[in-house]
């Protein structure tokens, strides 16, 4: 009987494990000249991003300004950098809330994109720090996103 218990438990800890791993995905993000496409993007925690046709791009999630690195990502969550031309993957994005991310070659021109993983927890704090230029443009089209 202990036994049967026992076994019941492994194998319901195995379908779950074996649930979650089925469920995550990997959504694809494409350069496009000085834009990524989709702009923002909507995922699952647990999912993952990669960018495709990278050639001449990369994404970074520091941004730097006269007040020096920032970066807007949900409290605890690990930012990222790609190298030039590489159609990067990210991690597992567990942690749920508003990822910001640009190119900085095309960063003048605005190339920058949003992940949104599962409620944008951190998304008023992004907006109560009063982005500016480029910045701000990709804050409101999040927003636009989450309406
Ligand atoms: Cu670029």
């Amino acid at each position: 009987m202990k036994f049967a218990k026992t076994m019941a438990g492994i194998l319901m800890g195995t379908s779950a494990m074996f649930s979650a791993a089925t469920m995550a995905e990997t959504h694809v993000v494409n350069a496009s000249l000085t834009s990524f496409d989709p702009l923002v993007i909507k995922i699952q925690p647990g999912d993952t991003v990669k960018w495709d046709r990278m050639n001449g791009h990369l994404v970074n999630t520091k941004f730097t300004d006269s007040k020096g690195v920032t970066e807007y990502l949900p409290e605890g969550a690990e930012g990222f950098m790609s190298q030039m031309g590489e159609n990067f993957e990210t991690q597992p994005l567990t942690v749920e809330g508003v990822y910001l991310y640009k190119c900085d070659p095309h960063w003048g021109a605005g190339m920058g994109g949003a992940i949104i993983v599962g409620e944008p927890t951190n998304l008023q704090a992004i907006v109560d720090s009063k982005p500016k230029g480029a910045l701000k443009r990709l804050v409101k089209k999040t927003q636009k996103a989450v309406e």
